[in-house]
């Protein structure tokens, strides 16, 4: 069949509105019509050619919402119609990642996923006869994929994929890295560096977990307004100080934040968000996602004496067993979703979420097909 799709043809250049050619579904594989998907500073981060893993020619996108419109032999808990989210972090239960109980790092299909193939080791995208690769195991950015089975959490079908497509990525990873990756208690103080998508979902993870003083950091002030919305207490615009941010975070604090949150992909804010921690039992967790060749460092006495350094991907989140619950918990008003939804576009004009992204305008673009 056909797709539409945007793809990355060549790093750094914009997306290419085309028709490709799709394979249909293999044994255990679903074909999904997305109607919408979210644009995650991530795919820009691929896009970039900073990603070690980046591929091209390939489709992007990971935070869709999608409609099941066929399945292929064997699969078992999908069916038609279901509505579905892609996950880029499957969730197999069988492999010894996902029955160690320790993580949602599910490998089942990790190494074909990074290297832009279907769990076969074959692409179901090309153009002209030749091969267009799969991106996160998502590709969200065609209107219609083919994924594995083990890579849909099957959600409500009265939710809104235009809203829930963001539950895909950005608000979950926010979300989760605070409740199920730091596990943030009642009463603790909790620092954010970044309020873009991802951050503005730890300030609300920090508010779900009752967090009683929530500080968010950033440079483009323009994001404080949606971030005291979400329940920062606090607002933090390094630019403003003299000193190092995590020396202004640690006066600010009476000695440093019990816990802290790094969601911008930056090496040196990393260290900022570690050392800001509170000696003996601070906790920093790495979320921003850094390009090739890039290392973190600080002293190692900061780590002997009780900080910690974590780093969440999709927040910990097992996405067949948590996001229809997360579903639930938007359309009972408990998750904000809508709120971080800033422009909405037809796949044709994908390039303007990228550049709004750039410069500091948006928190997300929401496609639609
Ligand atoms: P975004 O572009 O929407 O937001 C980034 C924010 O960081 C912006 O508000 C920007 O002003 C701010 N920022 C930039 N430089 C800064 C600095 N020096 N100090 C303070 N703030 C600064 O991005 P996003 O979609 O929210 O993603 C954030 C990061 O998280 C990216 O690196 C992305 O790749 C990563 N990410 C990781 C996961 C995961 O599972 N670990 C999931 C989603 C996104
Ligand atoms: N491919 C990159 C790393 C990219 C990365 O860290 N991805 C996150 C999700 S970001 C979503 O917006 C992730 O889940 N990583 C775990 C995994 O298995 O990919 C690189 O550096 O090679
Ligand atoms: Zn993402």
């Amino acid at each position: 069949m056909k797709t539409r799709a945007a793809v990355a043809f060549e790093a750094g250049k914009p997306l290419q509105i085309e028709t490709l050619d799709l394979e249909g579904p293999k044994a255990g594989e679903v074909l999904i019509r997305n109607v919408a998907t979210g644009v995650c500073h991530t795919d820009a981060f691929t896009l970039s050619g900073e990603d070690p893993e980046g591929i091209f020619p390939a489709v992007l996108g990971h935070e869709g919402g999608a409609i099941v419109e066929e399945v292929g032999p064997g699969v078992r808990d999908i069916k038609v119609g279901d509505h579905v989210i892609p996950l880029y972090t499957p969730e197999c239960r069988e492999c010894s990642f996902c029955t160690s109980g320790k993580t949602n790092l599910c490998q089942a299909i990790r190494a074909t996923q990074g290297q832009g193939l279907m769990p076969d080791g074959t692409t179901r995208f090309s153009l002209n006869g030749k091969p267009i690769y799969h991106y996160m195991g998502t590709s969200t950015f065609s209107e219609y994929g083919v994924l594995p089975e083990i890579a849909l959490a099957q959600v409500s079908i009265s939710a809104p994929l235009e809203k829930i497509c963001l539950l895909g990525c950005g608000i979950t990873t926010g979300i989760g890295a605070v409740i199920n990756t730091a596990k943030v208690e009642p009463g603790a103080t909790v620092a954010v560096f970044g309020m873009g998508g991802v951050g503005l979902s730890a300030i609300q993870g920090a508010v779900m977990a009752k967090a009683s003083r929530i500080i968010a950091i950033d440079i483009n002030e323009g994001k404080f307004e949606l971030a005291r919305q979400m329940g920062a207490t606090d607002t933090v615009n390094p630019n403003d100080h003299s000193n190092p941010i995590q020396e202004v975070i640690v006066e600010m604090t009476n000695g440093g934040v019990d816990y802290s949150f790094e969601c911008v992909g930056n090496v040196n804010l990393m260290r900022a968000a570690l050392e800001c921690c509170h000696k003996g039992w601070g906790e920093s967790v790495i979320v921003g996602v850094a390009g090739a060749g890039q290392e973190i460092s600080t002293r190692p006495f900061q780590l002997v004496t009780g900080r910690v350094w974590r780093g969440s991907a999709f927040g910990g989140t097992r996405g067949k067993t948590q996001l229809p619950g997360m579903v639930e918990q938007y359309m009972g008003g408990e998750i904000k979703v809508d709120e971080f939804i800033t422009h909405t576009m037809p796949l044709e004009d994908i390039n303007k979420a990228f550049d709004l992204m750039h410069e500091g305008k948006s928190i997300r673009t929401v496609i639609h097909f």
